[in-house]
């Protein structure tokens, strides 16, 4: 059954080349002085800046436009105590006997361990649910009815990065903080039962203290296969 045609007049504004240079080239450089912080100071962060960094990742594209996710967010002292409880009781066990030595080793640059105390400091946690299926009310018996999400993987991963890069560009800094297994926080943040959680996002600004590893992305050359004709003026030194 063929749905509705796409009818709407698309609003796309055509930017002159040197505005759409001058906007790109400022993009890259904000990104990339984005770095992960493990040591925040308490310093309110202004709720609006929260929900427009979660407006910005709800416009994010998503499989047949289902938009499966869920933005969970928590200044709550009490709530965010005990999902440090929970997150360091897994991250203990996952650090003592689950994790192979070859990924403890992966992790040692990065000097992490099971004690996450930021998780009560952040001013604001943001826990990012990917609904695995969709649940609509049938009007006729009054049950729940599951229907699928197609690729809400992708959808959901998207999502997040455009909400870290939001959250970035309003001058605040995030950990990309995943503990394993995730379970807990669908329980205690009494999420239905086709959320799973996909990532917390703790919010705030770093202590003026906090130190980051030294570590580098990979080179261009390294990430990027470029394919032009040979005759594109591109390719001419
Ligand atoms: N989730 C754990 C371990 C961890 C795993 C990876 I892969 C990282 O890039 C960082 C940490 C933790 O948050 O400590």
């Amino acid at each position: 059954m063929a749905g509705p045609a796409p009818d709407h007049p698309l609003k796309f504004e055509l930017l002159e080349p040197a505005e759409q240079l001058r906007r790109s080239r400022d993009f890259l450089r904000c990104m990339r002085s984005r770095r992960t912080v493990r040591d925040f100071s308490a310093r309110p962060v202004p709720y609006e800046l929260i929900e427009n960094a979660i407006r910005v990742a709800g416009s994010a594209p998503s499989g047949a436009n289902q938009q499966p996710w869920t933005f969970v967010a928590i200044s709550d002292p009490e709530t965010k105590r005990r999902i440090r409880i929970a997150a360091e009781a897994e991250e203990r066990i996952s650090y003592e006997s689950r994790m192979s030595e070859e990924w403890l080793a992966a992790l040692e640059p990065l000097g992490t361990t099971w004690r996450k105390p930021f998780l009560e400091i952040v001013p604001w946690i943001i826990v990012v649910f990917r609904q695995a299926y969709g649940l609509q009310l049938d009007p006729a018996s009054g049950e729940e009815r599951r229907f699928k999400h197609y690729y809400s993987e992708e959808s959901v991963g998207i999502a997040v990065g455009m909400l870290l890069a939001s959250l970035h560009l309003a001058g605040l800094a995030t950990v990309t903080h995943t503990p394993s297994p995730m379970k807990f926080l669908a329980e205690l943040l009494g999420r239905p039962a086709n959320e799973r959680a996909f990532v917390m996002v703790p919010v705030g600004y770093p202590a003026p203290d906090a130190r980051v590893p030294r570590i580098s992305k990979k080179s261009l050359d390294e990430i990027l296969v470029c394919i032009t004709a040979k005759d594109d003026p591109e390719n001419q030194d």
